[in-house]
């Protein structure tokens, strides 16, 4: 399951240092507006607690965690949706993401301007809704036109929507007859607040979560400190999928452990079909175990001869945490 979330925030707001720092790769980072130009697809793994202790055990020369990809989209700024600042351009991007994880900025520094002048997360956060509703309403009101003159039903709620378009509006009672018109409302929202807290008021975020990722960067050079940081990296990223409605898995051979993230009630077939084309078209059962009894029994047989794992078919749920074989 490759889901694309793609950032948005306005020039500045820390979204290449971002994905710096949970992925660590070289992202161009500067203190320059639009220091991005094109979209860049980051991977970010997510090193639990869980998968460090299944890799103690297997000891694999290969570890593989579970990830998510962001892709860096350039900073919007007012009128991106006329095109300033290429803004018509990164609103496209945007599109072509699965959810959206919206940066704000939080944090003072003299030397990085901002695109308004001061620091006001609730004001940027405004502009890029306001932004957002005139890309909709352009591509709304195009929609209208075209179904109206086939006398297609649609145009009632197309309309009805448009006329209720404002900041924070979202129309989650139409997201499945919108899905065609791939709408940036219709998308999953969340927040990162970067820099100091900061408690909104009015939002239509799925989640809102706070890091100061400059400063989180900063800590990663330092050894001793990198420990405690990653953890709250990897504590960040694991509830993000958990909100995305992910669920993870792991797997191992002798040569690699590895974690995996599917989608919340997909089935065994579905999680065979991701390991490995052959193990869906061969797939006889799994065995699974969770990874916490499997971490204290650390021996299939003796989980299997004591009656531990369990014994699934194609149509069976994932569960958060389990170990799978797929027997094929
Ligand atoms: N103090 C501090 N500085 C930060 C923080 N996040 C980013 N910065 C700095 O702000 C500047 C801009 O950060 P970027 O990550 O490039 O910003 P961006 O959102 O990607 O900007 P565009 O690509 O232009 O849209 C860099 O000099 C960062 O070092 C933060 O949390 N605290
Ligand atoms: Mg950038």
């Amino acid at each position: 399951m490759k889901i694309k979330i793609g950032l948005c925030g306005l020039p500045n707001s820390g979204k290449s240092t971002f994905l710096k720092l949970v992925s660590q790769a070289e992202v161009l980072i500067a203190p320059y507006l639009f220091s991005t130009l094109k979209p860049q697809e980051v991977v970010a793994p997510i090193i639990t607690s869980e998968i460090k202790n299944l890799h103690l055990f297997t000891k694999t020369e290969k570890l593989v965690p579970p990830y998510l990809i962001f892709i860096d989209i350039p900073g919007l700024i007012r009128g991106a949706h006329r095109g300033e600042g290429l803004g018509n351009e990164f609103l496209s991007y945007l599109r072509g993401c699965d959810v959206i994880l919206e940066i704000v900025r939080n944090f003072l520094r003299e030397d990085v301007p901002h695109p308004e002048g001061n620091i006001d997360p609730e004001r940027d956060v405004l502009i890029i809704e306001e932004e957002i509703i005139e890309a909709e309403k352009a591509i709304l009101k195009k929609a209208v036109k075209r179904v109206e003159k086939s006398k297609d039903e649609k145009v009632i709620f197309l309309k009805e929507i448009f006329h209720n378009l404002k900041p924070f509006a979202r129309f989650p009672q139409f997201s499945e007859k919108l899905k065609e018109f791939n709408l940036l409302l219709t998308k999953d929202w969340f927040l990162l607040i970067n820099g100091r807290e900061f408690t909104f008021k009015n939002s239509a975020f799925k989640n809102i979560y706070n890091l100061d990722v400059e400063w989180e960067l900063e800590i990663l050079k330092n050894q001793e400190a990198q420990k405690e940081l990653a953890i709250k990296v990897y504590e960040f990223l694991n509830q993000l999928r958990q909100d995305l409605n992910l669920i993870q898995f792991f797997t191992f051979t002798e040569k690699i452990t590895q974690g995996w993230l599917i989608q919340k009630g997909s089935k065994m077939i579905d999680a065979a079909a991701m390991i490995h084309t052959d193990f869906a078209l061969k797939f006889k059962k799994a065995e699974t175990i969770s990874l916490e009894n499997f971490v204290k029994i650390k021996d299939w047989n003796k989980a299997r001869s004591e009656g531990l794992l369990k014994i699934k078919g194609r149509e069976a749920e994932v569960e958060e945490g389990e170990i799978i074989f797929v027997k094929i």
